[in-house]
């Protein structure tokens, strides 16, 4: 590397460090966020904090090249297995370059990788890089002190993220300028595929879920001690609704979608107002499910057409629930249950499990 007369003081090793440890946790607090939050401007600001955390361990890169140098030339018996530590390097530096393909518009899927796209392998080397960061850090001779608080280091701290800020911002300018795709993602750093045209549109699963054999024909509501059953004929009572789908996977589609609304569909079944707490659990007939807080109902759409034609297999046939505002996994697809309980919507998983 360049920089060969650069002798740091031992702190500015320690510095260095700590300023990488920020922005790796950061990085990581933000991108799971970003797939928690689903609406303006909490999108934009957890998306640009992440992009400006994650481009700015760039800037540090010529000093710790010189921390990994100093480190070399120490005697064998008092250095660190270096495994650990260059696993964490290599797969940093696979989530910053992912991340940044994926943002530029050079999305994959790439078939020569099994059809993984740079996302897939983005969040998968994050996932990755915050366990060896955890080895690297246990195993690590620095301690917090007391002058990582001072002043100084605090103004230091200050100058590398306005420096972080001001490279992520520079970097979206030039997506705009350029014309690149990227410059024309969501706030959630989402690109769109198949808007108003339902057949373009991805068919994506969370984890391990896929398209079941039998769907079922009918959905069971179940609220204030009643049991329902209604076929998806039923069900398409005309509700309109357009709305944005934007999967983590980093795709987005805006499509019209039609057939119930929530909230009257359920105080149908109650003959009445709906109780002012309390949560739906929408559970789909491969047992996917997400539970959403009853206030929301009247936002909500089980849908059974899209685009004017009724919902394909892939896409939820016979009924999928329409969350706008929420990330693609509230979107529960192949509903054949809406339950209204008691418990608070938060009493569930953060994300599905399957
Ligand atoms: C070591 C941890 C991570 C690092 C260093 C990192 C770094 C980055 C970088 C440099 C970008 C490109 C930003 C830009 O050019 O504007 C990016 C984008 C992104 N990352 Fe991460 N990331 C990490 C972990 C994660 C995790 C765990 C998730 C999700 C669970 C995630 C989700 C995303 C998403 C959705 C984007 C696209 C945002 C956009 O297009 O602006 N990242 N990341
Ligand atoms: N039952 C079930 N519903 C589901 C999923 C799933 O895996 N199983 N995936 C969700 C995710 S992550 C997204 S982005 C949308 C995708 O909808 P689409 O396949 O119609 O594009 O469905 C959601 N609904
Ligand atoms: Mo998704």
């Amino acid at each position: 590397m360049a920089l060969p007369e650069l002798r740091l003081p031992r702190r500015a090793g320690r510095r260095t460090n700590l300023g990488l440890l920020l922005l790796l946790l950061i990085a990581g607090a933000t991108g799971v966020a970003a797939y928690a939050v689903g609406t303006e401007p909490a999108t934009r600001v957890v998306v640009a904090a992440h992009g400006a955390a994650g481009l700015g361990l760039l800037l540090l890169v010529p000093w710790k090249a010189v921390v990994v140098r100093r480190g070399r030339q120490r005697p064998a018996s008092t250095r660190r297995d270096p495994g650990a530590a260059i696993a964490l390097g290599v797969v940093v530096a696979l989530a910053v370059l992912t991340g940044g393909l994926h943002a530029v518009g050079v999305t994959g899927p790439w078939s020569a990788l099994g059809g993984v796209d740079a996302l897939q392998l983005h969040v998968g080397a994050g996932v990755v890089s915050a366990a060896l960061l955890a080895v690297h850090v246990v195993g690590a001779r620095q301690r917090p002190r007391r002058a990582d608080l001072g002043r100084r280091e605090l103004l230091r701290t200050g100058a590398l993220g306005v420096g972080a800020v001001a490279l992520w911002g520079g970097v979206e300018g030039l997506l705009r300028l350029t014309g690149a795709p990227g410059g024309r993602r969501r706030s959630t750093g989402s690109h769109e595929r198949g808007t108003d045209d339902p057949s373009a549109m991805p068919v994506t699963q969370w984890i391990s879920d896929s398209v079941p054999a039998d769907p079922g024909g009918s959905l069971e509501v179940v609220a204030g001690g009643r049991r329902v059953r209604l076929t998806a004929a039923d069900l398409d009572r005309g509700d309109e609704m357009r709305a944005l789908l934007d999967c983590t996977g980093g795709w987005y589609a805006e499509q019209d979608w039609r057939g119930a609304e929530l909230d009257r569909l359920l105080s149908d079944v109650l003959s009445g107002e709906l109780p002012d707490g309390g949560s739906v659990d929408v559970v789909s007939a491969t047992g996917y499910r997400r539970r959403l807080p009853l206030s929301d109902a009247r936002h909500l759409l089980l849908a059974t057409h899209v685009g004017g034609r009724p919902l394909s297999a892939g896409h939820g046939a016979p009924v999928r629930l329409v969350a706008p505002g929420r990330r693609g996994f509230w979107w529960v697809k192949w509903v054949v249950r809406v339950e209204v309980v008691d418990a608070p919507w938060w009493v569930q998983s953060p994300f599905p499990l399957q």
